[in-house]
């Protein structure tokens, strides 16, 4: 008789997105808006990325922890998440922090995020828990952090990766035997130690953990007692189970997921103004780090249905083109000229305007003449006519959020202090 081939483990798996942090070194970008809300390559959100990889790893069960200005993140979520359907044993929890357990708290840490609904998780009866943030670019297939997850028998499997040990101070940092089995783990370290043997390099922890939903849940009752914890995975939840029980390194180039085009593991952290941009602008690039043109590994989003975008000359006959530029739906570039720039849906670029490395969010206006250099422009800002930015170094910080690179972010209410007219 033939036998049944095993279901993938993803199949059992819950996905568990931590959505509620705030990101605030995007400055006014997340005023009103949480980081995995941010937009990000034309088309998506930063949250669309671990979402993606959760339901291309073969995940049909989904939450996602919310807390910070949420609501523009929530309206994204039931706009384009909401097809995971419970009649065919899936589920989509959005799971705002709402004093469920306590009356007077919020989350308080990463760890409490997930204590807090664990009477939503538990009747779900996933068998495992992938544990995720939502606010990082990278493309990752979880079931084969599942497996080892499984073949280890860990406690708890961390994904990780090696990165610049003077970069690794934002990041939980380890130690593993030849077994890849942790032996120490320091959160956000002043001096992370090295990688022995490359000294230059640390692993960090991705904050990617993978656990039996029976020992996560035990656990994080246990902490939830402890009065000296601050329930976060990083400060108090790995740190213990290094100690007291068996934590595991996954090493992300193994699940890392790249198309032909990819040279290298590719993972983003696009915290700050500046990695944001650049992040965003290396998609112009004639062969890009990161692939969003890869069918196998789709990002799937919430997309208005738009028109195509339209180009079309100025009075003279000349400009109205996009080079090295990725532009969106809805968009009419009507005689201005852009160069590596990306432009997200609705964005209306008006005669002799010029962009060069312009990041535009949905339904900007840019007013004839204007010309930008180095720009991130907010959702549906007017730019007035004959606006200059990045010629003026002094100028433009006095105007608006100048980045250490000199990236400048540009929001309605700076616009509105010019007292330019429109
Ligand atoms: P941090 O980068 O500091 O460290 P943290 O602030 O704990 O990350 O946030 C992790 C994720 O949880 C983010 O997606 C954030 O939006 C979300 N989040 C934060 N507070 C939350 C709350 N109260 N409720 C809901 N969601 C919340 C972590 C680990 C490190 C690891 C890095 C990798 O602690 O060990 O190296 O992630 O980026
Ligand atoms: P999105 O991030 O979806 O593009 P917006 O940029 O329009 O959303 O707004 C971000 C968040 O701020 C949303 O939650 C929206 O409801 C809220 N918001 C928009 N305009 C204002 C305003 N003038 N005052 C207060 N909140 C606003």
């Amino acid at each position: 008789m033939m036998q049944k081939r095993p279901q993938p483990l993803a199949r059992d798996a819950m996905a568990y997105v931590l959505a509620g942090g705030r990101g605030s070194r995007l400055k006014e970008l997340t005023d009103r808006r949480a980081k995995p809300a941010v937009y990000f390559g034309g088309k998506a959100r930063i949250i669309d990325f671990a979402l993606s990889n959760a339901l291309n790893s073969g995940i049909r069960r989904i939450g996602v922890a919310t807390q910070y200005k949420a609501h523009s993140l929530i309206r994204h979520l039931q706009r384009g998440w909401n097809f995971l359907r419970p009649e065919r044993n899936e589920s989509f929890d959005v799971l705002p922090a709402s004093q469920r357990v306590s009356e007077t708290q919020w989350y308080e840490g990463t760890a409490d995020a997930v204590f807090q609904n664990i009477d939503i998780i538990e009747p779900y009866g996933p068998e495992y828990m992938v544990i995720l943030a939502g606010d990082h670019i990278y493309k990752m297939d979880y079931e084969l952090m599942l497996q080892q997850h499984v073949d280890s028998g860990a406690d708890v499997t961390i994904g990780c990766m090696e990165v610049p040990r003077a970069e690794a101070t934002g990041f939980g940092v380890m130690h593993v035997d030849a077994t890849d089995e942790v032996i120490a783990f320091v959160e956000k370290p002043a001096d992370p130690p090295g990688i022995p043997g490359n000294e230059d390099f640390a692993l960090a922890s991705m904050g990617i953990y993978v656990f039996h939903t029976k020992f996560l849940m035990d656990i994080l009752r246990r902490d939830a007692g402890d009065p000296h914890s601050s329930r976060d995975f990083g400060k108090d939840i790995i740190p213990y189970i290094v100690s007291n029980g068996k934590a595991v390194a996954h090493r992300f180039a193994r699940s890392c997921v790249r198309s032909d085009f990819e040279s290298t593991p590719y993972w983003r952290d696009v915290g700050t103004l500046d990695a944001y941009w650049q992040a965003n602008i290396d998609l112009t690039d004639i062969v890009p780090e990161l692939d969003i043109y890869d069918k196998s590994w789709p990002i799937w989003t919430y997309s208005e249905i738009t028109p195509p975008a339209k180009f079309v000359h100025d009075d003279e006959g000349r400009r109205g083109s996009a080079i090295s530029s990725l532009v969106a739906g809805d968009c009419i570039i009507s005689g201005s000229s852009l160069f590596k720039s990306l432009l997200f849906t609705g964005v209306r670029a008006n005669s002799y305007s010029r962009l060069e490395g312009a990041v535009i969010l949905p339904k900007v206006q840019i007013g004839r003449h204007a010309r930008l250099t180095n720009v991130i422009i907010d959702h549906g800002v007017v730019i007035p006519e004959g606006l200059i930015v990045g010629e003026d170094p002094e100028m433009d910080a006095r105007r608006f959020r100048r980045s250490e690179e000199g990236v400048c972010l540009i929001t309605q209410p700076m616009i509105d202090k010019l007292g330019m007219t429109v």
